[in-house]
């Protein structure tokens, strides 16, 4: 059985994507990041980075999102190329780090700094959904000459993509996000329809997280802050 710790952001929601492809047996726990429950002392056990997601496979721990999509795939023997495919296993990998590593954090920070942090903010705004554009560029050209990320086949590549896709618009602060980006809306409209990803949305409402982002929910989610109070770097 699958303990899979999650709240509704877009690294948890690739996992209960993959999860409900794989159509394995699964037990949700909810972590309310707003509520600073990913400091628990069980949580931190599991995950010592404090973040979700977080599964437990009958004893295994696997944290952090991408580990957990190549870890379920390699043990389900689904969504990626096979082990002999060494051309195809290679784009895998580069495509998967290239999401985590790049899209992830840059797409987050400039969510960060468009919705969340004090002014002003203008100079690492302008980095962050610079950096943050310029990755999603590089997918939709990547988008225009291949179906999937890996070519014909549907793979944890584009669950990874799903998670982060699906916020682009808030990400990026545009209204009109689609027109620039049609082909990644083309990818994200088909994996929408699929029934996996409406049951992978479907699992936020199964429990009631915090929705406001109060002071106590900042001081959870942004821990660096006090610092600025007593000792700025
Ligand atoms: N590299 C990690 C990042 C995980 C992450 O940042 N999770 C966010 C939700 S998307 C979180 O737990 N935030 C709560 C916090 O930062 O305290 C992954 O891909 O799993």
């Amino acid at each position: 059985m699958i303990d899979f710790y999650y709240n509704a952001a877009p690294n948890p929601m690739k996992v209960a994507l993959l999860l409900e492809e794989l159509g394995v047996p699964f037990v949700p726990h909810p972590v309310d990041t707003r509520k600073g429950e990913q400091f628990a002392v069980d949580f931190t056990a599991i995950n010592p980075n404090n973040k979700v997601p977080a599964i437990v496979d009958d004893g295994v721990v696997v944290f952090d999102s991408n580990a957990i999509l190549l870890f379920l795939a390699e043990k389900y023997g689904q969504f990626m190329p096979p082990a002999s495919d060494l051309a195809q296993r290679a784009k895998m990998y580069s495509w998967l780090m290239f999401i985590a590593s790049g899209v992830g954090p840059f797409s987050g920070q400039s969510v960060h700094f468009r919705h969340a942090a004090p002014k002003p903010q203008n100079y690492a705004l302008n980095r962050y959904d610079f950096e943050a554009n310029r990755h999603w560029t590089i997918v939709e050209n990547h988008l225009k000459t291949h179906h999937y990320f890996l070519g014909d086949a549907y793979s944890i590549v584009d669950m990874a993509f799903w998670g982060w896709a699906r916020m682009i618009p808030y990400v990026l602060g545009l209204d009109d996000a689609w027109a620039q980006f049609p082909h990644i809306k083309r990818l994200l409209d088909e994996i929408n329809s699929r029934k996996a990803a409406q049951k992978a949305e479907g699992l936020k409402t199964r429990h009631a997280f915090k929705a406001e982002l109060d002071e106590e929910a900042k001081d959870f989610l942004f821990p660096q802050n006090k610092r600025l109070k007593t000792s700025p770097p």
